[in-house]
């Protein structure tokens, strides 16, 4: 089986390494790839991550000119990927690479789409329970029975990551949307690992930017029975990699 990852990195300098070291000691005998998508960092990253290009023959770029945020990373990277196997992970190094032949375990038992949840998620309380609140909310909601819909450790099939409509944040409900489309969707809980390194990215104020989005989703879905459209992505906005 071919797998491809999929990580967006904004401002991750310093796990890239380890990470890209973590996922090639967990891939068992699987060929796969590595897409890292740099959102306009500046901390450095997009240097380590032409250093890990170099060194590794799996290892591949994209650099956006400026911050587009992570949807669109994932809209660009699940466009760009191939393969029979989608996996995204965060980029720092929170998700723990060891658990992928568990998602990879459970997919086989005749999924399209395993999220890994957060169990024991290492966040602080005011990250953690907006997520929980949010969790529930989606859960009764879209009638997707998951504790983590947010989270950004996923395996899903190929056909899955290219049917998925990347707009605005839908990131936050890539579950939600691969449900409607009929995909069988589960989770399991896997390790969570607190931030070592780098700077959180997103705040408290993000539970309201993503109750304003699970409403419009939710109108969309539920009442209209209209999915969002896939976007059309500004190509002048991306960097090529040297
Ligand atoms: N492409 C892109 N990815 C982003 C952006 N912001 C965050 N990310 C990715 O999303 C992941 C999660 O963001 P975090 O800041 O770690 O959010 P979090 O895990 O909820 O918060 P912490 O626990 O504090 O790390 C990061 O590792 C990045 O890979 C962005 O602006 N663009
Ligand atoms: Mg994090």
């Amino acid at each position: 089986m071919q797998l491809s990852f999929l990580i967006p990195i904004c401002n991750e300098r310093d796990t890239l390494a380890p990470l890209v070291q973590g996922i090639a000691d967990h891939v068992g005998d699987h060929a796969f790839r590595i897409l890292l998508i740099d959102d306009g960092s500046t901390d450095g990253s997009w240097e380590a991550m032409c250093a890990l290009r170099d060194a590794h023959a799996y290892v591949d770029l994209i650099r956006f000119r400026r911050n587009l945020g992570k949807t669109t990373a994932l809209a660009v990277g699940f466009e760009r990927i191939a393969g029979d196997i989608a996996i995204t992970m965060d980029g720092d190094l929170q998700d723990d690479p060891k658990e992928i032949p568990r998602l990879l375990a459970k997919l086989d038992e005749g999924y399209d789409l395993v999220c890994g949840w957060k169990e024991r998620r290492q966040d602080p309380w005011h990250k953690t329970f907006p997520s929980r609140v949010f969790n529930a909310g989606i859960a009764k909601a879209f009638g997707l029975p998951l504790h983590d819909v947010n989270t950004g450790f996923k395996a899903m099939r190929m056909k899955v990551a290219k049917q998925l409509p990347m707009r605005g944040n839908l990131h936050r409900f890539i579950p939600v949307l691969a449900a409607h489309f009929g995909h069988r969707v589960t989770e399991i809980p896997v390790a969570h690992h607190p931030r070592r390194y780098g700077q959180s990215k997103y705040g408290f104020f993000r539970i309201f930017q993503g109750l304003r989005d699970a409403a419009v989703l939710w109108w969309q879905l539920k009442v209209r029975h209209r999915a969002p459209a896939k976007p059309v992505i500004d190509r002048a906005l991306i960097g090529e990699a040297p």
